[in-house]
């Protein structure tokens, strides 16, 4: 016997939560429930407003069709899915399956996104490797350039992670690697996505030493893994890049070419985030993923994400939408 359930999630997020040009204020998604022969998987689908292509509720009549596809046994067309719909459902049922081990990656790098005493502090409680992620691009680049060079200075044994999200123009990304000493160059992992295009990164990559990371570059039509001179990381937002067969074949291409691959989150709530650090230890053991994204949150769900003292939601709190059975 087979059994889905649809549970629709509306969070509150933190006031200050800007995605590319509007403020999110709820994050709105999915939990769907798979259970036979006493199993249970689950998996959380929320398509990211301005960063996925499909809406919640595109995602909703997309979910009830392909799980009663399941409930039939019928095979699943997976090229057809909307990502999120795709990564979600692969989760719920790798988890049904005993195939998403139970033990998470949950060191993620701290996200610094603002004030630089806040990532002092988490920087200060951290237990083992210092590396930590800062958001440039938003304000000056020469600004952000001596804030970068201002903490490699201060804490010697720092490795810093930068996203710019395709914000600089060249001019403006060299305006920023001007201020960054070159002796401590090599200790940024990466930035990623510097320039408005690839080309543009890879030129800044190759002029300044810094090496940079492809995360909207993923998502590009027709992006393929390759390795360039000065790249040295993919960042892999599994909700907006599809199953997680597909997760693990960019994975595999990554790391058969020397590349760092990097789970990273697109503001799934606590629920979603454990599960991407069950993923992250299981395919990108030993990398820190990008799951630094709860404190966006005013509340939790379900799982609480460690050390995390936002209000949990309970799934039985949520609006139950659909469910079915079938022999
Ligand atoms: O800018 O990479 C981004 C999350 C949602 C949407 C866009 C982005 C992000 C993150 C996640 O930065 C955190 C991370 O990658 O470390
Ligand atoms: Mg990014």
């Amino acid at each position: 016997m087979r059994h889905a359930t649809i549970y629709r999630y509306a969070l509150p997020m933190d006031s200050g939560v800007i995605l590319r040009h509007t403020r999110l204020a709820t994050r709105d998604g999915f939990i769907v429930e798979l259970r036979e022969n006493g199993q249970l998987g689950r998996g959380e689908i929320a398509p990211l407003p301005e960063f996925s292509q499909e809406t919640a509720d595109d995602a909703a009549v997309q979910i009830e069709q392909v799980l009663l596809d399941w409930l039939e046994d019928k095979s699943i067309d997976w090229d057809t899915l909307f990502p999120s719909v795709a990564f979600g459902l692969s989760v719920a049922l790798a988890e049904l399956h005993g195939e998403l081990p139970a033990q998470g990656n949950f060191l993620a790098a701290p996200l610094c996104s603002g004030d630089p005493d806040e990532l002092v502090q988490k920087l200060a409680e951290l237990p083992g490797e210092k590396v930590a992620k800062i958001k440039v691009g938003m304000y000056e680049a020469i600004r952000d350039g001596m804030v970068v060079n201002m903490f490699l200075e201060a804490i010697p044994d720092l490795t810093l992670r930068l996203d710019a999200n395709r914000q600089w123009t060249p001019t403006k990304a060299r305006q920023f690697a001007k201020y960054v000493s070159p002796e401590f160059r090599s200790r940024i992992a990466f930035l990623e996505e510097p320039c408005q295009t690839p080309a543009e990164s890879l030129v800044f990559a190759q002029d300044t030493g810094i090496a940079i990371a492809w995360d909207e570059t993923v998502r590009d039509d027709g992006f393929v893994v390759s390795t360039q001179d000065g790249l040295s990381a993919v960042v892999i937002k599994p909700t907006l890049v599809g199953s997680v067969q597909k997760v693990q074949s960019l994975v595999a291409q990554a790391h058969a070419l020397g590349l760092v691959a990097v789970i990273s989150s697109s503001l799934e709530s606590s629920f979603g985030l454990n599960q991407l650090a069950r993923l992250a230890q299981w395919l990108t053991p030993n990398i820190l993923p990008g799951l630094d994204t709860v404190d966006l949150f005013g509340a939790q769900l379900e799982v609480p994400w460690p050390n995390c003292s936002l209000p949990l939601v309970s799934l039985s709190d949520c609006d139950l939408t659909w469910q079915q059975t079938n022999q």
